[in-house]
């Protein structure tokens, strides 16, 4: 029976069988595609930034060269990222282009600033938590190299939370300043982690598409629940308090009821308002323009040996 590319492609899907670059795909399969994997890509490197901002800073050489290794993971995860979205045929170049005019989205959480140590370990331990809880479901994306790009990334991001759990830990059993420095870096990433799962799934446009191309494995909110019923114990173990008066442990669902989250903020933040916004765009204009000589020298490179091989 002769099937159409529609009804085949439909069927790889029913059958968790993954889609390859060259197979047949809706143009909206595509698109959203290279919407999300785009993001997630400028996510990892303009999320480089806050951390980076305390490399010169750690408290030591141990943490120095821990913090350095964790910031180089995140350029490793841009680039098999950026590397996913090509193969759906968008240029790098277009990619990096949309980031920097402001048409390409990233997480909203990298636009809050790092204002003490302890937020290094705040993001290691809460971000990169959250970043876990959202990604190890994306091994199992339909969009083949998607799914693989993950593999490594989540392995990453597993060692990154450890590290991030073990700065907080440290800071919990040092001098009372020191615990309330965590606290403090505690109160000031709760709440912006919790908006990394996206909006609402009533008000998140693109969940049911993306859940029955089985590009989603779980809704936002899906995701948030499990993050927060992940993380209460974790904090409860350091001796953190949870900064919402509505937490609170439900017996019938199995899982905390947690307060509501301000999406006004969240709003404004995607929309370019949130504390560092234009300081990190800025800054990787600057990178971009600053590394042009070395793309240019790469090329020429490249060219001298294509001519050399071909004489
Ligand atoms: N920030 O309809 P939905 C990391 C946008 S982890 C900004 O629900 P979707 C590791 C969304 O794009 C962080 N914008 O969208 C690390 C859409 O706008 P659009 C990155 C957000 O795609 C750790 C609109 O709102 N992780 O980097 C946010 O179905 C430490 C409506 O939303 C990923 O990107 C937000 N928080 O679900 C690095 C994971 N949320 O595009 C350094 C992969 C939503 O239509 C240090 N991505 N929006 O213009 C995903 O799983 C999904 O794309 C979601 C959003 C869940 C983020």
């Amino acid at each position: 029976i002769d099937k159409s590319l529609e009804e085949l492609f439909e069927e790889k899907i029913a059958n968790e069988i993954r889609i390859e670059p060259k197979d047949w795909m809706p143009d909206q399969y595509r698109k959203t595609l290279v919407r999300q994997i785009s993001q997630h890509a400028h996510s990892e490197i303009v999320g480089m930034l806050p951390e980076g901002n305390w490399i010169t800073r750690a408290p030591s050489l141990k943490r120095k060269a821990i913090l350095l290794s964790k910031v180089q993971d995140e350029a490793g995860h841009g680039l098999y990222l950026y590397s996913a979205a090509e193969t759906l045929g968008t240029s790098r170049d277009q990619m990096i282009n949309d980031l920097h005019s402001g048409k390409a989205k990233y997480s909203s959480i990298f636009n809050y600033p790092t204002l003490s140590w302890a937020d290094i370990g705040a993001i290691g331990w809460l971000v990169d938590g959250a970043a876990i809880m959202n990604q190890v479901p994306l091994i199992r994306t339909s969009y083949g190299p998607y799914a693989r790009a993950m593999v490594r990334v989540c392995k990453e991001e597993s060692f990154h939370q450890r590290q991030g759990f073990e700065i907080m830990m440290t800071l919990c059993n040092g001098a009372p300043a020191q615990k309330k420095m965590a606290q403090e870096a505690f109160n000031r990433w709760w709440w912006p982690t919790l908006m990394m799962f996206g909006p609402k799934d009533e008000e998140s446009p693109n969940t049911e598409q993306s859940m029955r191309w089985k590009i989603k494995r779980f809704t936002n909110d899906e995701l948030r629940q499990r993050f927060v019923d992940m993380m209460v114990p974790q904090a409860e173990f350091l001796g953190l308090t949870v900064p919402d008066k509505d937490l609170k442990w439900n017996e019938v669902k199995n899982g905390y009821d947690y307060g509501d989250v301000d999406w006004e903020e969240f709003w404004n933040v995607v929309k370019g308002n949130g504390p560092c916004n234009k300081d990190r765009i800025n800054t990787r204009v600057k990178a971009h323009e600053e590394g042009a000589w070395v793309r240019e020298a790469a090329m020429a490179h490249a060219e001298k040996r294509a001519r050399r091989e071909a004489e």
